[in-house]
C-alpha cells in the first residue's frame, strides 16, 4: 500500500460490526507487514476521552481529539483504523479536513437498526429502549448515514472476509 499512510474511518451504528471489522482488517494488514493501529471506544473513551459523554458537543470533541491522535499516527507512518459511531456528517467532515485528500477513507458500516438491535451484543439497545441510556444513537439520538463515503460495507448481508477484501481492494487502488 505504498509508503503513504492512511486513515480508515469506520462509521456506523452501535452493533453494526465496526470493531469486528477493524480487528479483522488489522490482522490482514499485519499479515502484509503494514504497521497499523485500531482506535476505538475501548482505548479512547476509557482513557484520553474519559471526561466525555454522549451529548452532541461531547461526541464532537471526542471525534476532534481522535482526529488529532490519528494525525500523529499518520505522521509516524502507521495506518489508523478508527471505529467510532461518528453519527454527525459535520463532525466526520471536520476530521476529514485534518488530512490530505486521499489519506482519509470513510467507510460506512451499513447495517439496519433492526439488525443491530437484534444482535444487541451488550444489551445496550434494550437498556436504551427502557430509557436507561439517554441519547442512544438510533434510539434517542440521530445517526446521519454518509452521503458519499469512499466505501460502503453491508455487514448485514456480507461476511467479514468479504468486507475486509473490499477495503483491501480500495487500498490497492491508492497511488503511491
Ligand atoms: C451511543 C453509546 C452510548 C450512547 C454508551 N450512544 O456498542 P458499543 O457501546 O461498544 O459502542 C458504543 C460506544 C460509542 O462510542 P463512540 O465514541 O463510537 O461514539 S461517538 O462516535 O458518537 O462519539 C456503545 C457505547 O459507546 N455507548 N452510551 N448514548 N453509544
Amino acid at each position: 500500500y505504498g509508503q503513504r499512510s492512511v486513515v480508515i474511518w469506520l462509521t456506523g451504528l452501535s452493533g453494526s460490526g465496526k470493531s469486528t471489522l477493524a480487528f479483522a482488517l488489522e490482522k490482514e494488514l499485519f499479515a502484509r507487514e503494514r504497521a497499523c493501529y485500531v482506535l476505538d471506544g475501548d482505548n479512547i473513551r476509557h482513557g484520553l476521552n474519559r471526561d466525555l459523554g454522549f451529548s452532541e458537543q461531547d461526541r464532537k470533541e471526542n471525534l476532534r481529539r481522535i482526529g488529532e491522535v490519528a494525525k500523529l499516527f499518520i505522521d509516524a507512518g502507521t495506518i489508523v483504523i478508527a471505529a467510532f459511531i461518528s453519527p454527525h456528517a459535520q463532525d466526520r467532515q471536520m476530521v476529514r479536513d485534518l488530512f490530505d485528500e486521499g489519506d482519509f477513507i470513510e467507510v460506512y458500516i451499513d447495517c439496519s437498526l433492526s439488525a443491530c438491535e437484534e444482535r444487541d451484543p451488550k444489551g445496550l439497545y434494550k437498556k436504551a429502549r427502557a430509557g436507561q441510556i439517554p441519547n442512544f444513537t438510533g434510539v434517542s439520538a440521530p445517526y446521519e448515514a454518509p452521503q458519499q463515503p469512499e466505501l460502503t460495507l453491508d455487514t448485514e448481508h456480507q461476511s467479514v472476509e468479504q468486507c475486509v477484501a473490499k477495503v483491501m481492494a480500495k487500498l490497492d487502488q491508492r497511488t503511491l
